[in-house]
């Protein structure tokens, strides 16, 4: 998506300065994962227009295969536009109708999937429209086909359903082809009607899910590989300039480890690390880090389980 970025906290509707960027859970995804020198293709569909063909190169230019993405020249290019108060963001969206939410079965075309190994998936896409959310339950159930492994995370976003039990409704499609569920603990209580944490786990192993990471913010993630929650917390606190993007920073860095071969105590500190980093800056994904400087990090990550 297209994204109006505010370049001053406070209220919009007196008028305000915006810097034009781009953003969106999917790309940002593909984009940390890019910067960490990983091969990422990111399949989507955007407009004919001038917004389409700034996402696209922008997307490119971090190093993301873009080579299956469709220009709609009948559907624009959504937008989604920031309000910032001291760290806390909001975010309000012109997206009905746009070329994304036309994407649907058959979009991912079979020989994208050569070589896959890992499938990142998320709510959003679902949220969006019908025919969206069916590719995203094809793609699922594809990567299975394929031997590829699947993170989905529900990224819920209140504006595009009903209630957060429609919602909830709808990933029970995706649920039994996914790996991991990775998800916020505010987000995960309000979809599954719980209080607390504990109880989240509980709730998500009705719903099917086996192995499940839920963000608990400054504390870093709880993990539940099958044998009950662990908490792990991040190696440092962040002064939050803006929120967005940290989830989609997480789901990045743990999905880094799942393709090094890291264990998943590992990958949820690799999720906090990148997670970390989205909270400094503005946009969603201008501060994810390039390989070389989180290299350090990785290397004591990997001592520490030696020892
Ligand atoms: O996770 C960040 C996303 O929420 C943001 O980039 C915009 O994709 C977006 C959405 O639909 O909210």
């Amino acid at each position: 998506m297209a994204l109006l970025d505010p370049l001053q906290d406070g209220p919009i509707e007196d008028g305000s300065r915006f810097r034009l960027r781009i953003a969106g859970a999917e790309s940002n995804f593909a984009i940390a994962l890019a910067r960490l020198g990983v091969s990422v293709t990111w399949v989507s569909r955007v407009g004919a227009d001038a917004l389409g063909k700034l996402v696209v190169s922008t997307v490119a230019s971090q190093g993301v295969d873009v080579g299956y993405v469709r220009f709609d020249p009948s559907a624009p290019t959504g937008i989604y536009f920031k309000v910032r108060q001291e760290g806390r963001s909001s975010v309000f969206y012109y997206r009905s109708g746009s070329a994304a939410s036309r994407m649907g079965p058959g979009d991912v075309p079979e020989e994208a999937w050569d070589g896959v190994g890992l499938v990142h998936l998320t709510g959003i896409t679902m949220g969006i429209s019908s025919t969206a959310r069916d590719l995203v339950v094809e793609t699922a159930m594809r990567a299975r086909i394929h031997g590829a492994i699947v993170i989905f995370d529900p990224n819920y976003r209140a504006a595009l359903w009903k209630r957060p039990e429609e919602a909830a409704a709808a990933y029970r499609a995706v649920i039994p082809h996914a790996d991991w569920y990775v998800c916020g603990s505010e987000e995960g209580k309000l979809l599954y009607g719980v209080k607390d944490s504990g109880d989240l786990f509980d709730r998500l192993r009705r719903a099917g899910v086996g192995r499940a990471v839920v963000r608990v913010g400054e504390r870093g993630a709880l993990l539940d590989a099958g044998a009950g929650p662990v908490e792990i917390a991040p190696a440092g606190l962040e002064t939050v300039v803006d929120e967005v993007g940290a989830g989609d920073g997480f789901a990045a860095g743990f999905a880094y480890g799942i393709i090094r071969g890291l264990n998943p105590r590992e990958c949820v500190a690799m999720g906090n690390l990148i997670a970390a980093s989205a909270l400094r800056g503005t946009g969603d994904w201008e501060t994810f880090p390039l390989l070389e400087e989180i290299e350090p990090f990785i290397k004591a990550l990997r001592e520490r389980t030696k020892n």
